[in-house]
């Protein structure tokens, strides 16, 4: 087990059955045209992050460590997207219609694809979630099972949304999670920040939270620990 210096306190990470989640770092909702800002959002701050993202990604690849990428998609027939959810928000275009990128959080469409910096590699596995949450309709927890993973780093947007609801279905599920702060943003500062004391409060109740810095130190002194 790593030691990271986490707060509240330290996560317990498990090499050998930590994976990385990467969640809806997709077009449409870091450049303009997408479904971000349809909202009526500014969705520069969500493209700030993305150095930091691949910076945690590298981590994970020179381990050859799991990574798992979520897109937030639809089938074109839209048969998985419940009339509630296109009609939330008030969004213009709405999911399913045409916007810049092409239809709005279509599965194939332009703007669903994950931005270019963090195209996923082969090996790598992507999924496709028709909800917030990852787990929700994905089968993605019998896939973690099988690989015999227990522990889940979190980065990706929005903090409040997609990433705090994937991270509430994990802990519900069982496994160990941590969020890396500088890797997660959303397009309102405050509900980050409100986010991250949420999740790390009353002794970590949804998980931890973690600098990159300090994950990063971890990971090397546990490489050198390993190699010795
Ligand atoms: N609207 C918003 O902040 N987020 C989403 O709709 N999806 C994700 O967070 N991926």
């Amino acid at each position: 087990m790593i030691a990271i210096p986490a707060r509240p306190y330290d996560y317990p990470l498990a090499p050998g059955s930590t994976a990385l989640v990467v969640i809806d770092m997709q077009r449409d909702f870091i450049e303009p045209g997408g479904f971000g800002a349809s909202l009526g959002n500014d969705v520069a701050r969500l493209a700030a992050i993305i150095p930091d993202v691949a910076a945690l990604i590298g981590l994970f690849r020179e381990r050859s460590w799991p990574i798992i990428h979520t897109r937030e998609a639809h089938k074109p027939d839209l048969s998985d997207c419940p009339p509630s959810k296109i009609a939330r928000g008030g969004a213009s275009p709405r999911i399913g219609e045409e916007g810049a990128m092409g239809r709005i959080l279509v599965a194939g469409e332009p703007g669903n694809a994950i931005v270019e910096e963090l195209a996923p590699l082969d090996g790598e596995i992507v999924i496709d979630k028709p909800g917030k949450g990852m787990f929700w309709a994905t089968g993605l927890h019998e896939r973690l099972t099988g690989m015999g993973i227990t522990h889940l780093v979190f980065a990706g947007v929005t903090t409040e949304v997609c990433v705090q609801t994937s991270m509430r279905e994990a802990n519900d599920r069982g496994y160990e999670c941590l969020l890396v702060e500088e890797a997660t943003e959303s397009y309102f500062p405050q509900f980050k920040q409100a986010t991250l004391e949420m999740i790390a409060a009353q002794g970590g109740i949804v998980g931890w939270i973690a600098k990159l810095a300090d994950l990063q130190a971890a990971l090397e002194a546990e490489a050198k620990t390993v190699g010795s």
